[in-house]
């Protein structure tokens, strides 16, 4: 399948884009350094450097056999989304291409209306290219678990079915996000779904919990592989953070209660649900939606565990609630759905002691490279 992956230098969209090439599809890759622009002006660059996508693409071309074209370019100028879709005529696009931080959209107007108008924007500009150039294209979107919020009802895949007063009819289920980036998603699946409506798009929205990992099949032996890893306040997922963390001797950052509860997974998992949605794709005038996580955890469980990994490598990792910035339920109900990934085959990476301990050797390696002042900024949501 020849496979257009917006985002293709991110932290998920590098390891996609090597993982459909070794599983045989045709991919190109578009990305305009939004990511590692920002982290610069931030000061929060990830832990290890990052060589540039056509660097990358170059070294993941002589040690796999597999090139890539690259486009660097922004998918907000429609010029440039024309001379992407036009020279590469995909049959599916992985639309990777947001602003990913819920800190960095509440950290001041810049950056909230910088995440509106990127996130909206290219959604918009994908819909209308698909349209335009690639009717039949199936669009697999990257959502997140944090459209739904922390209802106090279970959560379903994506839909739920009311009845009211006698009569019954299913809906998007509802969304109430918790930060400006998670409400830009939800504005995502709202766009997507009328134009699935209009114009019977084929889409999956793959509402995705947070990611922890560094390693994939694809990266095995090669260093200059790597994706990003963030660790700061900003870009850092909990897990990655608490990892770095116990490596920096700095006390885990537990944020109020800690009874924060979300759906994890593996990097490894990412990569799994994005090649089965695209190898069976839905249909024309489907939104298709999965919850895309393995397994759910508090922080506080997060942080124990983290805690019984560093213990094994003789580190003295000490866990410390801190006041919450964020605006969220620290205790709360949970229990959201995640059957349709597992229909379709995924077999789950879970969070074990293994797993923290290869990302602890990884860290390691790069200890003197952390920097402890990126790691809490107290970026406040209220
Ligand atoms: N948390 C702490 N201490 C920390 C960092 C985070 O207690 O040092 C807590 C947060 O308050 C939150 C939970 O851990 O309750 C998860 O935080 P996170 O930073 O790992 O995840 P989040 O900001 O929600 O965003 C991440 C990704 C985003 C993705 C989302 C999935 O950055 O792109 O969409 O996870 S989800 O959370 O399910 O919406």
């Amino acid at each position: 399948m020849k496979i257009l992956i917006l985002g293709g230098d991110g932290y998920l969209g590098w390891p996609t884009a090597m993982n459909l090439t070794a599983h045989g599809h045709e991919v190109a890759v578009v990305d305009n350094y939004l990511r590692r622009n920002v982290c610069r002006e931030e000061d929060c660059e990830p832990l290890y450097k990052v060589p540039n996508l056509k660097a990358r693409v170059h070294q993941w071309a002589r040690q796999s056999g597999y090139p890539m074209p690259v486009f660097i370019g922004d998918l907000c100028q429609w010029d440039f989304v024309e001379t992407v879709f036009r020279a590469f005529e995909p049959e599916a696009i992985v639309h990777y291409a947001e602003q990913p931080s819920a800190p960095y959209s509440m950290l001041n107007r810049r950056a909230a209306t910088l995440t509106i108008k990127n996130n909206l924007d290219v959604t918009a500009n994908v819909i209308f290219a698909v349209r335009e150039f690639s009717p039949q294209a199936h669009i697999v979107k990257l959502g997140t678990m944090g459209e739904y919020g922390t209802p106090n009802i279970d959560i379903e895949e994506g839909w739920l079915d009311i009845k009211h007063k006698g009569r019954r009819h299913k809906f998007l289920y509802p969304r109430q996000a918790g930060s400006l980036y998670h409400t830009t998603k939800i504005m995502d699946t709202d766009l997507l779904w009328f134009y699935v409506r209009m114009w019977d798009l084929r889409v999956t929205d793959l509402m995705q919990g947070p990611v922890y990992g560094i390693h994939t099949d694809e990266t095995e032996g090669n260093a200059q592989l790597l994706p990003f890893f963030n660790y700061d306040e900003l870009f850092g997922t909990v897990v990655n953070r608490f990892i770095v963390q116990a490596v920096a001797d700095y006390p885990l950052t537990v944020f109020g209660k800690g009874g924060q509860t979300r759906g994890y997974l593996n990097i490894k998992d990412t990569l799994q649900c994005v090649r089965l949605s695209l190898e069976k794709p839905a249909d024309p005038g489907e939104l298709r939606i999965f919850n895309q996580f393995v397994e759910t955890f508090s922080v506080n469980e997060l942080a124990q565990r983290v805690k019984d990994a560093g213990d094994l490598f003789g580190l003295n990792v000490q866990i410390k609630s801190i006041e919450n910035p964020r605006k969220e339920a620290e205790d709360h109900y949970y229990n959201p759905a995640h059957t349709g990934l597992l229909e379709l085959g995924l077999k789950p990476n879970y969070l074990s002691q293994d797993v923290l301990g290869k990302m602890i050797e990884k860290v390691l390696q790069h200890k003197s490279s952390i920097n402890r002042d990126a790691i809490f900024r107290g970026v406040k949501w209220a």
